[in-house]
């Protein structure tokens, strides 16, 4: 089969949708780190869609990979071509695919190969917006309270070498840097990650470390470069080896790596541009003042409860979402998990029917052509907790209100921890903290084997995990919160993940 390429794209297969512009025109004016699927299913057509909307072709992105070379190996030969395949079930059951090809990605580059390369496009006149997704634990910050952690070996690295960084906090400071004894135009940093005001968060880590390299850069960053804070979302699995196969076949053309995912896309973003903007709104975003609720609900709505079904199905053996969301108990956990735990929680927001919301998001987890793997939602739990779901039980505890369904949350995570599932089939802990966890657990194991009274062990395992700062911050003493965690891996580890649910079930119709 031929290669996905510019000079073969005429040879695509009908049905699929395909850049129709002069890719030539294309300027780069986005700088995109983390070039993961989710970019290229979230800000890439949406990027397209307003470009070919305003015909302004300033706005190309320049993507970068931060560590692995493979996604401009696979996207280089394509000129950065690839397909988006957004697939969901017709009311029947059947599954459906709508495939597209995306054009709006000019240059794939290795941020390892050639880091001067990539200070050298921050700092281009060109450039006026750096975009970020490169997942919580990119940011080198610790998890609990948003600061620079100046201990990461990422940020001692870049603090030694400026001509050479590796973190994305080095890039952006090293690049702004260049820009600012060349031309000191402004720029803008947009994170795109799923963390709470993450625009505050970036700009408190750049201002934080720019001030350790130069205070009048410093100064120069924070007096011109805006840092919207904004909401995305959108479910993108990871794409497998068959996706890559069947969607080749059904485009015709071999594309080494496509993207996947669902029908629905939501951006919220603030309107604070320091350089200009596509707009974005063409395609669904919508620019706002303060993005801060919307994060809030997507954080907390979608987030929260992805994390706690995948905890809870990795124990139980359940692979996918869809798998696990048709479960009726799961279900039935999870909507009221969302109605009676976390809506509470959440500022009104004009025109916003929460019921719906819930409803609507079930019906996305339900999507049966995704294959979504809950092993892979599990990863990286311990830069995810936080701003997921431990923020709403603060609130919760704060107000002396119930948390028994957010505690099975995190009860799930803590037995996760151990490695096992209810088959005691290992699995691997994906986390930047894995080894700290790891020894946590084995105390933890130990404490909860010595307590006196056997009852009492579930609250020693929880009391010992619970008392690691970097993850649970302040919530680390409070024993209301242990507690009900305690009780939760109580019947976790007697009874399963499957009769726990279901006899929250049957306590609810009572
Ligand atoms: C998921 C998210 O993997 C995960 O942790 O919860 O990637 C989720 O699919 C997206 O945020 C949805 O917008």
């Amino acid at each position: 089969m031929e290669r996905l390429h510019p000079d073969t794209l005429t040879r695509a297969l009908p049905a699929v949708d395909r850049p129709h512009y002069d890719r030539d025109a294309l300027r780069i004016g986005i700088v995109h780190l983390g070039l993961g699927a989710f970019a290229r299913a979230h800000l890439a057509p949406v990027n397209e869609a307003a470009m070919i909307d305003q015909g302004d072709w300033r706005w190309g992105i320049c993507g970068v990979s931060l560590r692995q070379p493979d996604t401009r190996d696979a996207l280089a030969p394509q000129d950065g071509l690839y397909t988006l395949a957004i697939r969901d079930a017709d009311a029947s059951g059947a599954k459906r695919e709508r495939l597209a090809i995306i054009g709006t990605l000019c240059e794939t580059l290795v941020a390892p190969e050639d880091p001067a390369l990539i200070l050298a496009r921050i700092a281009a006149p060109d450039t006026r917006i750096v975009s970020l997704t490169v997942t919580e634990k990119g940011y080198c910050h610790h998890p609990a309270t948003g600061a620079l952690n100046a201990d990461h070996p990422g940020i001692v690295h870049d603090l030694a070498h400026p001509n050479a960084p590796r973190s994305i906090v080095g890039f952006i400071v090293y690049g702004l840097q260049q820009r600012h004894a060349a031309q000191a135009t402004p720029l803008t940093l947009m994170s795109l990650d799923n963390l709470p005001s993450n625009g505050t968060l970036l700009r408190g880590l750049v201002l934080d470390f720019a001030g350790r390299v130069d205070t009048d850069l410093q100064a120069w960053i924070a007096a011109t470069c805006t840092f919207p804070c904004s909401m995305v979302d959108r479910i993108v699995p990871r794409t497998t080896d068959d996706d890559r196969k069947a969607i080749s076949r059904a485009i015709g053309l071999d594309d080494a790596w496509p993207v996947l995912g669902e029908p629905f896309l939501d951006w919220v973003i603030e309107d604070d541009f320091a350089a200009g903007r596509p707009d974005w709104s063409v395609a669904g975003a919508r620019f706002v003042t303060h993005a801060t609720p919307y994060e809030l609900l997507k954080l907390r709505m979608v987030n929260g409860t992805h994390s706690a079904l995948a905890y809870l199905s990795v124990l139980a053996g359940w692979r996918t979402v869809d798998q696990a969301i048709a479960q009726p108990a799961m279900r039935r956990y999870i909507g009221a998990l969302m109605r009676d735990e976390i809506a509470p929680t959440l500022p009104a927001l004009d025109g916003l029917d929460l019921a719906q919301y819930a409803e609507r998001l079930l019906a996305r987890f339900a999507n049966p052509a995704l294959h979504h793997q809950t092993r892979q939602i599990a990863m990286d739990g311990s830069q995810k907790l936080p701003q997921r779901l431990l923020g709403t039980i603060r609130e919760r505890l704060r107000n002396g209100l119930p948390i028994d369904g957010l505690a099975l949350a995190v009860a799930a995570w803590l037995a996760y921890l151990q490695g096992r599932d209810e088959a005691h089939e290992a699995y691997p802990i994906s986390d930047p903290l894995a080894d700290a966890l790891q020894v946590e657990v084995a105390a933890a194991m130990a404490a909860g084997e010595v307590a006196h009274d056997p009852a009492h062990r579930d609250e020693a395992y929880a009391a010992h995990l619970i008392g690691y700062r970097p993850v649970f911050g302040d919530l680390s003493g409070n024993d209301n919160f242990v507690k009900a965690v305690a009780a939760q891996l109580k019947q976790l580890r007697t009874i399963g993940v499957a009769a726990t649910l279901a006899a929250r079930g049957t306590t609810m119709a009572i």
